[in-house]
């Protein structure tokens, strides 16, 4: 895995007011970029942000611009312009022909894809992430893959005639290939893995990065999870099971956090990552609500999720960092508010989460008198069980089967819903 930006690189970073998109909103894009250049180790000396109708289709922002962005740099000595919108292949050749010589011209996507091979530790996260980067790269050969050669020791110049790009090309898509192939396998010891694992109730952790999904895993578990204040602190996601109250235990799933523009490269790869929030009955969507942009948040996680197939029925929105509030917390039709730090609400969340998963179609619930003791075997034999509680008088129990799948005997013991102990 190579990184494109070098530690402590001097950037400049550029953006694009475009309607309806207001001024206001790119400030606060631009305020993210700086977050995820200065997680990729370089540091930000200037910001500019250009207003057009309508972004350039050759150069993204205007010529004259284009040309103040070089001015810039040569006052600032900076090696880098990283600009918010994403940017086609020909646009990076055209800037960096007009930018002084040695000024490298990335985008928000390239950074991202910086910050994931700088801290992708397990195999399967370091395999994803370069596979990730080459087909980012493969349609965007140029001076910055010669950048790549020269630091692993190639010889590449600027003026690289086409039949070594060409070569390059080669070279990266059979590396592509070697990569989805080694990447299959491990997939596909994953699969096995978790078919071994005793089948249980699975709960994912999803949403914006930074929003606090580690700190409610930490939580909820118990568990020494990372937590940082640092855009995508996790990218090696764990599970543990945890006691949710009740006698309702699940499999909780911490994930990687989505940003907004997650390149598309990145999102394929990960997907298997993402599987466990695939699968899981129930996501859990973690949002900061006092995040001046939450609310964007909220949509760019809803559309990772589409993307993913999950089902918005099996979503639901967390809304965290409620002790940063000034002001009430927003209302959010079937939302629940928290604070992963103070504890508030998390209780309110637990008894959400019970009653969601205890209500979904396909959930059985008895009440088992403790008098009929043969019952109670069998109820506590039965598979696919949700939760269990034993009372002075009755033993609570829900599972997952169809009516007709329940043992004759124990079907006058059918609850409509799970009662709260
Ligand atoms: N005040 C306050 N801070 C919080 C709360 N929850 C999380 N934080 C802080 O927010 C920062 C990010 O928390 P994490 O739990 O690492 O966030 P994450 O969603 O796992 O982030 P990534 O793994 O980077 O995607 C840390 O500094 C936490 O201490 C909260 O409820 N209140
Ligand atoms: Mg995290």
């Amino acid at each position: 895995v190579v990184t494109i930006t070098t530690h402590g690189e001097r950037t400049v970073l550029v953006g694009l007011v475009v309607h309806p998109v207001s001024r206001r909103v790119v400030d606060e894009h631009l305020d993210e970029l700086e977050r995820l250049v200065a997680t990729a180790g370089g540091s930000v000396v200037d910001r500019m942000v250009q207003e057009r109708p309508a972004p350039d289709p050759s150069t993204l922002v205007g010529s004259g611009f284009v040309e103040q962005i070089g001015e810039r740099c040569d006052a600032t000595e900076a090696q880098s312009v990283v600009f918010d919108e994403d940017l086609t292949g020909s646009q990076v050749r055209n800037l960096e022909r007009r930018l002084p010589d040695d000024v490298k011209v990335l985008d928000r996507a390239g950074v991202i894809l910086d910050i994931f091979a700088l801290r992708a530790r397990s195999r399967e996260a370091r395999t994803q992430v370069e596979l990730a980067q080459l087909s980012y790269l493969l349609p965007r050969l140029t001076r910055r893959w010669q950048h790549l050669s020269r630091q692993a020791g190639g010889i590449g110049t600027r003026g690289v005639g086409e039949t070594q790009l060409e070569i390059d090309r080669r070279l990266v898509s059979q590396r592509i290939s070697q990569l989805k192939a080694e990447l299959a396998s491990i997939e596909a010891e994953r699969r096995l893995r978790r078919e071994r694992r005793e089948r249980s109730t699975s709960l994912a952790l999803v949403g914006y990065t930074n929003a606090g999904k580690s700190s409610l895993f930490r939580r909820l578990t118990g568990a020494a999870v990372l937590v940082e204040d640092r855009l995508f602190a996790t990218l090696d996601p764990r599970a543990r099971r945890v006691a949710l109250g009740d006698g309702v235990v699940a499999v909780l799933t911490d994930t990687v956090g989505f940003i907004r523009k997650l390149p598309h490269d990145l999102v394929a790869p990960f997907r298997s990552t993402l599987e466990e929030a695939i699968i899981a009955e129930l996501v859990l969507h973690v949002v900061d609500v006092s995040h001046p942009g939450w609310q964007e948040h909220l949509r760019v996680g809803g559309e990772v999720l589409e993307e993913l197939e999950v089902d918005p029925d099996q979503v639901l929105v967390v809304l965290n960092k409620i002790d940063l509030l000034d002001g009430p917390v927003p209302s959010l039709p079937g939302a629940v508010a928290v604070s992963a730090v103070t504890g508030a609400g998390v209780e309110t969340l637990l008894t959400t989460v019970r009653r969601r998963l205890l209500s979904r179609p396909g959930v059985e619930v008895l009440a088992v008198p403790l008098a009929d003791a043969l019952g109670v075997q069998t109820a506590m034999e039965l598979p696919r069980q949700l939760a269990h509680r034993f009372e002075p008088e009755r033993l609570v129990i829900a599972v997952i089967a169809t009516t007709q799948e329940l043992p004759p005997e124990l079907i006058a013991y059918r609850l409509p819903t799970w009662p709260e102990g």
